[in-house]
């Protein structure tokens, strides 16, 4: 039997706001003492992580003097020399001051669009200053209640003009740090805006910088919009923009829960991992998750151990999967091949063309009854551990 102990080569990483999440929700306050960066860092080498990921003001608050910010930074440096834990990813908090309460890069105040650029520098002088190399941004105010109060085409240019300014610092500093964009459909805003993976798929080629920009997607954010995860995270994977990727679980249709990994839809978990895995995803595997509002400090321990272990039990189902002989037989049955028709539909060519248009395809003999019940079951089977 493995021991499913996480691996360092799996790059499996924590933000500061997930294992330090104090339990608060927007019908109650806090129910866990606010844990410090360095208990936080010593909690993640206690539970076997590979790194750690900071928005700014996880880090160093938002008032802190420059004297406070040095001694956080060195303390902090300790700790993850102590644990074994590097930061391989940093982003900004553009969401939680009031400053931003209609938007950041979007806002209709070129003060306030200004202020997140400057709060955006700033945050990378600091990610870079511990070798992060992944820069994460999630809109969280970029949208709107009412469509009213912001122009819609003019926030993709705010937004567009921001990350072109960024990339630009980027390279002025040569920090080499690859930017991540992070959807969500909704919450905080009632309408947020590029609120699924694709939509900055769709963005990325229109800016200056392309090749530096990637997407972030979250399980939790596609499933809020009631779409397939999988389908979202190989579009990243095929089109080569899978930078970074935001690990936990949610029930389809309900406000934003961000569960332990696996917790609430394994057979898309399994699903999940086993695309990650056959396609050799070399990223960090970051657990955007927090535990229960329930859960003491001792079960936050259980709710980390948890998203490693069962990303680790799921990744030994997909090896399982893959070399399974009655499954990948029936594989091998639903993938028919004719060479000669593959070699005419290759490529176009007026030739070719005339050949398919004169190719006798019978229809109704194209109807043949597939074993996918067999093969679900087969792939339940193993999610279940019998086969
Ligand atoms: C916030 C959000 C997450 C984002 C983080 C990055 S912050 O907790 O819910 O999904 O990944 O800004
Ligand atoms: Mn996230
Ligand atoms: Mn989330």
């Amino acid at each position: 039997m493995p021991n499913y102990d996480p691996e360092p080569k799996m790059k499996f990483t924590f933000g500061l706001w997930t294992v330090g999440n104090p339990g608060a929700d927007p019908f109650g306050g806090v129910v866990r003492e606010r844990i410090s960066p360095v208990q936080i860092a010593n909690l993640l080498g206690e539970v076997g992580a590979y790194g750690v990921n900071f928005h700014d003001n996880d880090l160093v608050p938002i008032d802190a003097t420059p004297a406070q910010r040095d001694q956080i930074v060195k303390d902090f440096k300790k700790a993850l020399k102590d644990n074994h834990l590097v930061v391989p990813m940093a982003t900004t908090n553009l969401f939680s001051d009031a400053a931003f309460k209609d938007g950041a890069f979007t806002s209709n105040n070129a003060k306030v669009r200004a202020y997140a650029l400057q709060k955006t520098m700033r945050a990378m002088d600091l990610g870079a200053e511990f070798g992060a190399k992944i820069y994460v941004f999630w809109g969280g105010r970029e949208g709107v209640e009412s469509d009213a109060t912001k122009n819609p085409v003019e926030a993709i240019k705010r937004f567009r003009a921001a990350i072109n300014f960024l990339c630009e610092y980027n390279i002025n500093k040569g920090y080499n740090y690859k930017f991540a964009f992070e959807a969500k459909p909704n919450e905080p805003r009632g309408h947020m805006y590029f609120a699924v993976t694709g939509s900055y798929l769709a963005f990325i080629p229109s800016l200056d910088h392309p090749e530096m920009c990637g997407v972030n997607p979250e399980v939790a954010h596609e499933h809020m919009a009631g779409l397939n995860f999988v389908h979202q995270v190989a579009a990243a994977l095929e089109a080569k923009k899978l930078f970074h990727i935001d690990l936990n679980d949610q029930e389809f249709g309900r406000f934003d829960q961000d569960y332990r990994f696996g917790s609430a839809n394994l057979k898309h978990a399994f699903f999940l991992v086993k695309l990650l895995e056959d396609y050799g995803y070399n990223g960090s595997r970051h657990f955007d998750a927090h535990a229960y509002r329930q859960s003491g400090s001792e079960d936050v321990k259980s709710f980390a151990r948890g998203c490693m272990r069962t990303y680790m039990i799921l990744k030994e189902k997909a090896a399982r999967w893959n070399t399974d002989k009655e499954i990948q037989a029936l594989i091998k049955e639903i993938n028919v091949d004719d060479s000669e028709l593959s070699k005419l539909s290759k490529k176009f060519s007026a030739s070719n063309a005339k050949k398919l248009l004169d190719a006798p395809l019978d229809r109704v003999a194209l109807n043949i009854g597939l074993p996918y019940e067999k093969l679900d079951q087969l792939t339940m089977e193993v999610i279940m551990g019998v086969r």
